[in-house]
C-alpha cells in the first residue's frame, strides 16, 4: 500500500515537475523585453521541450507571430493571449475531426487494434467490448491474429466470457479475409461495434505491415470510413 502511494507521488511529483519547468519558461518568455527573433526561437524551444511536437510547434509559432503583426503587438505578455487563443482552436478542431463513435446503424464503428507483441491488444479488446456491451452496443469480434492458434483460442476464450462472438477462420487463416467476413457479418447481424485483433508487429517488419495496409484495404472497400 505505502510503496504504491509512493510511487504515484512519485509520478506526481515528476508530472509537476515538468509542468513547472514549462510554465516557468514561458512565464520567464512573457517577462522579457520586445518581440524580437530570439523570443519566437525560445518559445519555439519551450514548446518542443513540453512534448507538443515539432510540426505542430512550427505551425503554432507560424499563426502567433503572423498575429502579433496583423494585431501590431509589441509586449511578449500579449503574445500568450494569442498562444492561448491558438491552442484552444488547435484543441476544437482535433477533437471534433476525431469522432470516435457514431451510431449509424448500417455501419458498425470498426476498432482496429495495432502494437507490438504483448503490449495488450487483446486483453484491451476485451476490456473495450465489455465497455461497448454494458452500454447495450452489439459488439462482434474479428480473430485476425492468426500467427498462433494460441491467440485465437485468447480471443475466443474472452468472447465466450463476455457472451460476445468471434468471428475466425482458424490458425494460419488471411487475417484481410477476417476483418472482411468478419465486417460483413458486422453488417448483417446490424452490430454497432466490430474490433478486430491483430498479430504483434513492430513498424519495421515490412511483411507484417503490408500485411496491415491489405487489412485496412479491405475493410474500406466495405466502409470506406473503416481505419
Ligand atoms: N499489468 C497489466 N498486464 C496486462 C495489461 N494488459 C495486458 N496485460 C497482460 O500482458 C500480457 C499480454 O497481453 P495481451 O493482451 O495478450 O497482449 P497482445 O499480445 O498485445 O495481444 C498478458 O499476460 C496480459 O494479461 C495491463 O493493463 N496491465
Ligand atoms: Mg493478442
Amino acid at each position: 500500500m505505502f510503496s504504491r502511494l509512493g510511487k504515484t507521488d512519485k509520478i506526481r511529483a515528476g508530472l509537476k515537475r515538468s509542468r513547472d519547468t514549462w510554465v516557468a519558461s514561458i512565464s520567464r518568455l512573457v517577462r522579457s523585453p520586445g518581440l524580437d527573433e530570439s523570443l519566437w526561437e525560445e518559445l519555439e524551444e519551450v514548446l518542443i521541450l513540453a512534448d507538443v511536437g515539432v510540426s505542430t510547434t512550427a505551425s503554432l509559432v507560424k499563426k502567433i507571430r503572423s498575429q502579433a503583426k496583423d494585431k501590431h503587438l509589441s509586449e511578449p505578455s500579449e503574445v500568450l493571449d494569442v498562444m492561448r487563443d491558438e491552442i484552444v482552436e488547435i484543441l476544437q478542431s482535433a477533437s471534433s475531426k476525431r469522432e470516435i463513435y457514431h451510431s449509424d446503424a448500417s455501419n458498425p464503428n470498426v476498432i482496429l487494434l495495432v502494437g507490438v507483441n504483448g503490449v495488450g491488444k487483446t486483453t484491451s479488446i476485451a476490456k473495450l467490448a465489455h465497455h461497448f456491451k454494458q452500454r447495450d452496443h452489439k459488439v462482434l469480434l474479428a480473430a485476425s491474429d492468426t500467427f498462433r492458434a494460441a491467440a485465437i483460442d485468447q480471443l475466443s476464450g474472452w468472447g465466450q466470457k463476455l457472451g460476445i462472438d468471434v468471428i475466425s477462420h482458424g490458425a494460419g487463416g488471411d487475417p484481410a479475409a477476417i476483418a472482411f467476413d468478419a465486417l460483413e457479418a458486422a453488417q448483417a447481424r446490424s452490430a454497432d461495434v466490430l474490433i478486430v485483433d491483430t498479430a504483434g508487429r513492430l513498424h519495421t517488419n515490412s511483411n507484417l505491415m503490408e500485411e496491415m495496409k491489405k487489412i485496412s484495404r479491405v475493410l474500406s472497400r466495405i466502409d470506406p470510413e473503416a481505419p
